[in-house]
């Protein structure tokens, strides 16, 4: 009930003030901020082209996203960007855990800045779905390189195949080029089907060893040692190197063993240290032969149209797959004909043949 007996009662309302204009100003404000921390494909594109590391980062996010939103606008600003891109050399960079692979790439990668180059360094890592990142994911072996304003770190994509975090490292690949990085290190580490991903996206293959106690030669996936361009030997250093040395040379006979490569090239064996920089710029001297040659026969430019195509189909057969596991009818139908599978009620054969029939007439 109002009080009538005194206006001053605190039981009389005021009249009411309508919101001051400022309140609707920072409101648009704060929407247009917001826009420009979702920038558009054509801004993305533009800031790459200008060498905006930010955009860079933030477009490399979206290739990286699962939301098929990102993906329609992941692959316009990458098609913007190939114009721009493949004028680079492109070195995958493999070994087992603990070889130094990270420690080499800190070495290399500041030995080709300091002769100018512009290095980006990837990884392709399957594991980093569990581990989230193992690779590159602490930086510390990397801590100069870091720093180097002429090199770009990126820690691998995660995703639930291979297949999925080998296209995003490649499509990554293609925005740091037209950024204007003209050397991009790719690391993998060398247990399991990530080397053939990555051999399918360099120019150049390097196999990291170190040179072990006993037999040099077991346990060496003779596949991984196929698709290498040179194996250097690590940790040729102090008490190592006399080591080193010999396993440089057991390696060489080793290669000699294999048919030889469709560019021409011999691959080079040799050591180094990435502790003390022993060998490391003669690994670049190697590279730069090695393009010399590729380039001059023409093998270069061909391996890079044959590895667009192969990417082509990689990509419809990993499209293909999640589409069919994610698809409504068969994740309902997956268990119980997988549990049917199992009890022999029916064959692997002819289970496979009814999921796909019914995902095809869906
Ligand atoms: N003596 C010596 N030690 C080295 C050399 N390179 C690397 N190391 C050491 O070897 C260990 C492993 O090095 P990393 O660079 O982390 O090896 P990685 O291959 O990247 O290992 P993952 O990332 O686990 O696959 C570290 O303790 C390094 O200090 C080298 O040239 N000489
Ligand atoms: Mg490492």
């Amino acid at each position: 009930m109002p009080n009538k007996k005194s206006p001053f009662s605190a039981l009389n309302e005021k009249p009411g003030i309508s919101p001051p204009e400022i309140i609707n100003a920072i409101a648009v404000e704060h929407i247009k901020k917001f826009r420009k921390i979702q920038p558009s494909s054509k801004e993305l594109v533009e800031g790459i082209l200008a060498g905006n590391i930010t955009a860079l980062s933030r477009a490399i996010t979206l290739v990286e996203s699962i939301n098929s939103a990102h993906l329609t606008k992941a692959n316009e600003v990458i098609n913007a960007c190939l114009p721009h891109a493949n004028k680079s050399v492109r070195i995958g960079i493999t070994g087992v855990p603990g070889v130094g692979k990270s420690t080499f790439i800190e070495a290399f990668g500041k030995q080709l800045t300091s002769l100018g180059k512009k290095v980006a360094v990837l990884a392709v890592d399957p594991s980093s779905t569990i581990s989230h990142g193992s690779i590159l994911g602490d930086k510390t072996r990397m801590e100069e390189l870091v720093k180097d304003e002429n090199a770009f770190i990126r820690p691998s994509a995660s995703g639930e195949t291979l297949g999925g975090v080998a296209r995003k490292t490649r499509e990554t690949i293609t925005l740091c080029e037209a950024y204007g990085f003209d050397t991009i290190i790719i690391e993998t580490v060398g247990v399991g089907q990530s080397e053939t991903a990555v051999h399918s996206m360099v120019d150049f293959f390097l196999l990291l060893k170190i040179s072990g106690a006993g037999d040099e030669l077991q346990g060496i996936k003779r596949g991984i040692m196929e698709m290498a361009d040179a194996i250097v030997i690590n940790k040729a250093d102090g008490d190592n190197i006399k080591k080193a040395n010999l396993a440089k040379v057991e390696f060489n006979s080793v290669l000699h063993l294999f048919t030889a490569k469709k560019s021409g090239w011999v691959p080079k064996t040799s050591t180094c240290s990435a502790i003390t920089h022993q060998g490391i710029s003669a690994v670049w001297k190697t590279i730069t032969q090695f393009l010399e040659l590729t380039k001059g026969n023409n093998y270069f430019f061909e391996k890079r149209k044959e590895q667009n195509q192969y990417w082509m189909l990689e990509t419809i057969n990993e499209q293909l797959k999640l589409n069919f596991y994610n698809h409504t009818v068969i994740q309902q139908l997956l268990d119980s004909t997988k549990k049917a599978v199992q009890n022999d009620e029916i064959s692997p054969f002819a289970a496979a043949q009814l999921l796909l029939e019914t995902y095809f007439k869906k």
